[in-house]
């Protein structure tokens, strides 16, 4: 039997093309390709079907699993969102510990197993996406499972002393020995992880940088994900009016994001405002356009951050506005995709400030919109994990208002060589490393990594 993709994410695409970011790339891969995807269904439901739901789509097998309203409240919203994602993001202090919570994450783990055994094939190359599904290897070993399995954890992999507030930390590591082979995003987190491995008992580091984890081999390495480059490009549609209009030598600057405390927003608001604060004769005048619509509104965690960008947008603009000016304009609704490549092409300075993130995707759009004869300049954190390999931006330390406020005065005053040069060595790194790229390198690697009988399957 031939081999076959089958990728497990919590978000699938749904019936029309997805327009961007990790679904896109999926869908992509497996449009290309064929195979399967698995994934949750949109809507909850008052009593979960015991099999997958098939919803064949275009090139490719989906199925969908139910979750009942108790399992979106302790698996999505509960154990993943408020205990799993603070902690990657180093929030431990906004972490909602509850038993309830970590039970659910198990049991739907646990449920989803069970229902994939139906589906899965004996040479499929399976292929885990992100902190929803950390025990889902362990849950298809436990059946049986002997296949190939990735994991890829799209967020950032815990400090080691974050994860002594996590009560099941041992259980993470355990949960990842169950892998073949963990994609992280970045080298920060390759590191982050072996010292988790160092701090556990039962766990090794061998020779090879391979993980021994109980008596299972686990190959670890970093694949920074990118974008679709080209893709990107086309989105940007110059045939319609311009999202927004600036004044006579106005320049703009914008943010694009999910409203998520781990973005940095307030900080940058701050940013912002002490660059209009430190103005003088020779700086450019610009207004600053951030769209951040509500993402997860339905956590605790999360509604406090749009108040607080309302309050800070309305004091700066009450402080530095004029009746025909407002220095920054804030907008919590959606922005389509070809607006926001649009935006970022007439943009001269893209704020990318998360106080940490995994990789950042916006951070390469930004790069991908400009026009190389005359581009904007990338005001990026040194947190995201795209600084590793975007480091012809100009980096920040994110939560510090006076570093970007000057990154932004630095970056309208850029001469032209500098920016294109800048903006040349930005483009080529991810052109080279773009989706395509990232998908063929996991997928060649977790073909080649070694099969280790699970010893304690098979006792
Ligand atoms: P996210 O935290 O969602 O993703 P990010 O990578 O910045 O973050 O964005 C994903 C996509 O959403 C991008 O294509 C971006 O253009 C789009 N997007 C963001 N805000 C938008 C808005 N307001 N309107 C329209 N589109 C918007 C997680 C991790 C990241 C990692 C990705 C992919 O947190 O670190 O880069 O997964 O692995």
């Amino acid at each position: 039997m031939s081999e076959r993709l089958v990728v497990v994410s919590n978000r699938v695409a749904g019936d029309r093309p997805p327009a961007g970011g990790l679904v896109f790339a999926l869908h992509d891969c497996l449009t290309a390709n064929g195979g399967v995807w698995i994934g949750s269904a949109a809507e909850t439901v008052a009593s979960p079907a015991d099999k997958l739901h098939h919803a064949p789509a275009q090139g490719y097998d989906r199925y969908l699993f139910d979750l009942s309203q108790i399992d979106h409240d302790r698996f999505y919203l509960g154990y993943s969102n408020s205990v799993l994602w603070p902690l990657c993001h180093g929030r431990t202090d906004l972490m909602d510990l509850r038993e309830d919570h970590f039970n659910g994450y198990l049991d739907v783990n646990a449920r989803l197993a069970d229902q994939m055994k139906d589906v899965l094939q004996q040479d499929d190359l399976i292929w885990i996406h992100d902190y929803h599904f950390f025990p889902l290897a362990r849950e298809l070993r436990k059946r049986g499972i002997t296949n190939r399995i990735g994991f890829f954890l799209h967020i950032p992999f815990p400090a080691g002393h974050d994860l002594l507030a996590l009560s099941h930390a041992s259980d993470l590591i355990d949960w990842i020995g169950a892998y073949d082979l963990v994609g992280l995003q970045s080298e920060r987190d390759v590191a982050q992880l072996l010292q988790a491995v160092r701090d556990h008992p039962e766990t090794e580091i061998l020779r090879t940088g391979q993980l021994r984890v109980g008596d299972r081999v686990v190959n670890l390495r970093a694949f920074p994900i990118g974008i679709d480059v080209n893709s990107f490009r086309d989105d940007i549609d110059m045939s319609t009016d311009a999202p927004v209009h600036l004044g006579q030598d106005e320049k703009l600057v914008f943010g694009v994001d999910r409203l998520d405390y781990s973005k940095g927003l307030p900080q940058r608001f701050d940013g912002f405002e002490h660059y209009l604060e430190h103005r003088d004769a020779d700086t450019p005048s610009a207004t600053f356009l951030q769209v951040a619509p509500i993402s997860r509104g339905e956590v605790a965690a999360y509604q406090d951050i749009r108040a607080t960008l309302e309050q800070k947008a309305g004091a700066i603009n009450g402080a530095h506005g004029t009746p025909d000016w407002m220095p920054i304009r804030y907008i919590s609704q959606p922005m389509v995709r070809a607006s926001v490549a649009r935006t970022m092409r007439l943009a001269s300075v893209g704020l990318v400030t998360p106080l940490i993130d995994g990789m950042n995707l916006v951070a390469k759009e930004f790069v991908a919109a400009q026009d190389p004869e005359d581009p904007g300049v990338l005001v990026l954190s040194k947190l995201a994990g795209a600084a590793e390999q975007m480091d012809a931006a100009l980096l920040v330390n994110p939560y510090d208002p006076s570093q970007i406020g000057g990154a932004i005065r630095t970056a309208l005053t850029l001469p032209l060589e500098e920016r294109r040069a800048r903006h040349a060595t930005l483009l080529a790194g991810i052109e080279s490393q773009d989706i395509h790229w990232w998908t063929r390198t996991y997928l060649e690697n977790l073909r080649r990594s070694q099969m280790v009988p699970d010893v304690r399957m098979t006792a």
